[in-house]
């Protein structure tokens, strides 16, 4: 989820289509506005702006805003723009400060089991500053910054400026220190092992770019990735460049494969071939393929030995000779559930084609996720083909356009987290920052001053008092509500910004609302991989109700700590705005591109373009390594791929070996668990995450108002369940309803809810209670990967359903809570 692309074209001196955007906006006049912010009182117009859904004009009537038109540069906008509107007027927007009543009455630590019961009483602006300023003194004093956990993760809004966890974290290096985090749900066990197997973490790298794919790809594999629906969005705003892309490619009828329990929209797109593995078993699928490659003799000997190490030490396994278990193609069904044949056609389809095997995250996303990514890269190894054009492997192709090519740009620079605090302060000797891994926040609160292993290291939980959270969803996001509720218990203090009454919001005792996008103004590039252009992002509306930007809540708040210079340096919104294009104007110029003025750039009501040139249309990932692996050697410690990995191995891991390994999950579909049905949490085509379910997009999918979940005829059969039925999940964990829609596009023994449904317990008092919507983070499992990576395994956990036979209760997560309105 970071935003690292490699921008392979930084020697181009060219700037054609910047050159002819400039021509463009010399011409536009001074449109709506005079140069600078607007003050209050917005006019009504067109206003360009953006958002993680691509780039669009807001319609403003009467200072309200009644539509968005997609960007005219957008080759494929998202279906999800009513909703993006919607979050400013739902119901389930956050109007004005509120505080926990306990919380109010009776102090930090009151009543914490009765957080999300919302009871909560408005405050005003300045009461609402003076506690948080307080109680953030409170704790940093009484138990110095290791006491604060503002590592707030999630998918805050995109903007240079307006990046609230960067404002977070400023605000509190500004005050002391605090205790952060590392990595992110996304990728978490990828990320982690893979600079350890191509010395980069790769999985937010640009992969080959896409006309380089449809050109020369002769079979492409979607392995656990749906890029039709997750190209949706972007971490900054999106190009939406996979889908012209991914078009071409079906047009040339080239061959594609998708790997997925679930008939995705993306297979139904390309009319793929469509194999269903039972989840959580494509290690022994890629093992079962790998033999048949070695045995068959298919595998590239000569790129293994040229630009791998320790493929030696890994065929012992592979065959069995260490272990007496042969990783064959016979084994490998008996645990994927796929035919032996079928995994010996794959690996012969594999060999005698030009393949891509394009990844998804979710495999990784599940107990022992590290194994999927390191085991994908060995295969593509065996086969030879990293680094051809059109052959390899690609981890992003599904993410924010990943492939699209790089436009010769520069970086846009923005908010960083490095306030200086004041010298001096009796606080600093206890300051600084430290981490731990992002979703294993439940074990921290969990086991003050208890240790943990992370990644060769042992480290110990600090013991927290309070968490400060902005832009991210936690009660969404996290696995396993129901411990989560309990550890959150320990808290003394929790204090959100959000505009969204989301469960996370409700679970606070100082809730602050903010603006959303639409209310202030901000500058984003477009495109994560491609960088093709950089888009004033302009207040199209004054925000709504009490809503206040994060920047000016932590201007306010750290100007009752005495560290207000320090935060914003004496700038202003427009100020900040102006220095992070200036920054890029002059990178602009080192590379023989002239950008217009700011003023012209900022009132020309279009995105700024960079040319994209040729070399970069032809980007082959790691195919520098394979011309010269000695002068352009990868990051690992041999400088080759690594398929067997001494620094692991000296980690001394029962759950990482130092090769990829089949090892069991804690639950499986065949495997262990006493629940039959496994839960597949994908992420969802008409939201992001939990974003957007408090709008009117939700009447379009959900069932009986409930969040959907796909099954299978034969399991619902099987239980008397009919389409349409509201069903209970359960396991050991939670419980939740959901709307049942039956279909053959998902395998027997899985069933599909996605991740991000708003959590709505039927007693917010009582762990364990029926989540009347279906937050399907009831019921999965909370602990990490594996002691390398201590990532977060969101796809892994088993339940039963059953026909809910009880009257429906009605549901309470989409009104605001009492006194809110
Ligand atoms: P979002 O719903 O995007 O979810 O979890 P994440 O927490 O990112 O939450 C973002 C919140 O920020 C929203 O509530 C939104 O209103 C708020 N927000 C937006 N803009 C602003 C702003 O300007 N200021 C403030 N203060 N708030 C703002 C996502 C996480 O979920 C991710 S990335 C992944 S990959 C994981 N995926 C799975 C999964 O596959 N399966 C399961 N079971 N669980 C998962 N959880 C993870
Ligand atoms: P998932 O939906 O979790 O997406 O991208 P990621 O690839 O992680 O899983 C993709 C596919 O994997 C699904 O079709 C699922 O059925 C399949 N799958 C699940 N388990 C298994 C398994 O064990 N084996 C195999 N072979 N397949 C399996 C997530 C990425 O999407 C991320 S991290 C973020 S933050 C963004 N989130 C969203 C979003 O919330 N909504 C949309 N529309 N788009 C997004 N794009 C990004
Ligand atoms: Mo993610």
């Amino acid at each position: 989820m970071s935003n690292e692309t490699e921008n392979a074209d930084l020697s181009r001196r060219k700037f054609i289509k910047g050159a002819m955007a400039m021509g463009a906006l010399g011409s536009m006049g001074a449109g709506l506005l005079s140069a600078g912010a607007r003050a209050a009182g917005v006019p009504d117009g067109k206003i360009m702006t953006g958002s993680h859904w691509g780039a669009f004009h807001a319609n403003v009537k009467n200072g309200r805003v009644v539509g968005l038109e997609p960007w005219s540069g957008d080759p494929h906008p998202s279906h999800q723009l009513p909703g993006v509107m919607d979050v400013v007027y739902s119901p389930t927007r956050i109007r004005y400060p509120m505080v926990r009543r306990s919380w109010l009455e009776h102090g930090p630590g009151a009543d914490t089991a009765g957080r999300g019961a919302g009871d909560f009483v408005r405050v005003s602006w300045d009461k609402a500053l003076d506690l948080v300023a307080q109680e953030l003194k409170r704790v940093r004093d009484q138990h110095g910054p290791r006491a604060i956990f503002a590592g707030s993760y999630g998918w805050k809004s995109p903007g240079k400026l307006h990046n609230c966890q960067t404002l977070l974290a400023r605000a509190m290096m500004a005050n002391g220190g605090f205790v952060s985090r590392s990595g992110d749900y996304s990728t978490g066990a990828a990320q982690v092992i893979l600079p350890y197997v191509v010395g980069s973490i790769d999985v937010y790298e640009q992969p080959t770019a896409w006309p380089v794919v449809v050109e020369h790809t002769e079979l492409m594999v979607f392995w656990g990735a749906d890029p039709v629906v997750t190209n949706q969005i972007g971490w900054q705003v999106p190009d939406h460049g996979a889908y012209p892309a991914m078009e071409s490619l079906r047009k040339k009828g080239t061959k594609v494969i998708c790997i997925d329990p679930v008939r995705t929209e993306t297979c139904q797109f390309f009319g793929a071939e469509w194999l269903a593995p039972r989840p959580q078993t494509d290690v022994a699928l890629m093992l079962g393929i790998a033999h048949t490659l070695y045995a068959e003799n298919l595998h590239d000997k000569a790129f293994l030995a040229r630009y791998c190490t320790g493929f030696d030490r890994f065929v012992p396994y592979l065959t069995g000779k260490n272990d007496g278990v042969v990783k064959d193609a016979q084994w490998a069904s008996g645990i994927c559930g796929l035919p032996a044949q079928t995994i010996q056609d794959l690996a012969r389809r594999f060999a005698g084609h030009r393949t891509m095997l394009a990844a998804g995250w979710s495999i990784q996303r599940q107990h022992h996720g590290e194994q999927a990514h390191w085991m994908l890269v060995t295969l593509a190894a065996m086969l030879g083909q990293i680094g051809t054009p059109g052959g390899g492997y690609g981890f992003t192709y599904h993410y924010a356009n990943g492939g699209s090519p790089t436009a010769t740009s520069p970086v846009l620079p923005g908010i960083t987290a490095g306030a200086k605090p004041p010298a001096g302060a009796a606080w600093l000797d206890a300051g600084g920052s430290e981490s731990i891994p992002v979703s294993r926040i439940v074990e921290m609160l969990e086991n003050p001053g208890g240790s943990y292993d992370f990644n060769g290291k042992r480290e110990t939980w600090p013991d927290i008092k309070l968490a400060y959270w902005v832009g991210g969803n936690p009660f969404a996001h996290h696995q396993d509500r129901n411990r989560m509720r309990k550890a959150w218990r320990k808290l003394d203090t929790f204090i959100v910004h959000e505009l969204q009454w989301t469960a996370t919001a409700r679970h606070a005792d100082i809730i602050l609302p903010c603006t959303s996008t639409f209310e202030r103004n901000d500058i984003e590039g477009i495109g994560d991989y491609s960088m093709s252009h950089i888009l004033a992002m302009r207040k199209a509306i004054d925000p709504v109700f009490e809503a206040r930007n994060d920047y000016d809540i932590f201007t306010d708040i750290c100007q009752r700590m005495g560290t207000r210079e320090a935060f914003t340096e004496g700038r202003d919104e427009m100020a900040w705005i102006r220095s992070f294009y200036e920054a890029a104007r002059v990178q602009a110029r080192g590379k023989r591109m002239e950008m217009p003025v700011f003023d012209v750039f900022w009132n020309s009501h279009k995105p700024l373009g960079f040319p994209v040139s040729e070399e970069a249309k032809g980007y082959i990932r790691h195919k520098a390594f394979r011309d010269d692996p000695l002068l352009n050697a990868l990051g690992t410690a041999s400088g080759r791929i690594e398929i067997y990995s001494s620094t692991i191995e000296r980690m001394h891991y029962d759950d990482c070996p130092p090769h990829p390994t089949w090892m069991e999950p804690v639950e499986r579909l065949g495997g262990a668990g006493r629940y039959p049905l496994h839960i597949v949490s994908s992420h969802p085509r008409a939201r992001l995450h939990s974003q957007l379910c408090g709008t009117v997009l939700r009447k379009n999918y959900a069932i009986q108002e409930r969040e959907p979940c796909l099954m299978n005829p034969q399991d619902a059969q099987a239980r008397g369940i009919s389409n349409g039925d509201v069903i209970r999940v359960f396991n050991d964990r939670g419980q939740i309803l959901v709307g049942v829609r039956l279909t053959d596009d998902i395998r027997p023994g899985a069933i599909r809810i996605c991740e991000g449904g708003w959590y709505d317990p039927a007693d917010p008092r009582q762990p364990g209670s029926l989540c009347r919507y279906g937050d399907v983070n009831n019921l999965t499992v909370g602990i990490g990967t594996s002691k390398l990576a201590q990532g977060n395994c969101g796809h892994t956990g088993m339940a039963q359903a059953e026909k809910y036979k009880g009257a429906l209760p009605p549901l309470s997560v989409f009104t605001p809570p009492q006194g809110a309105a």
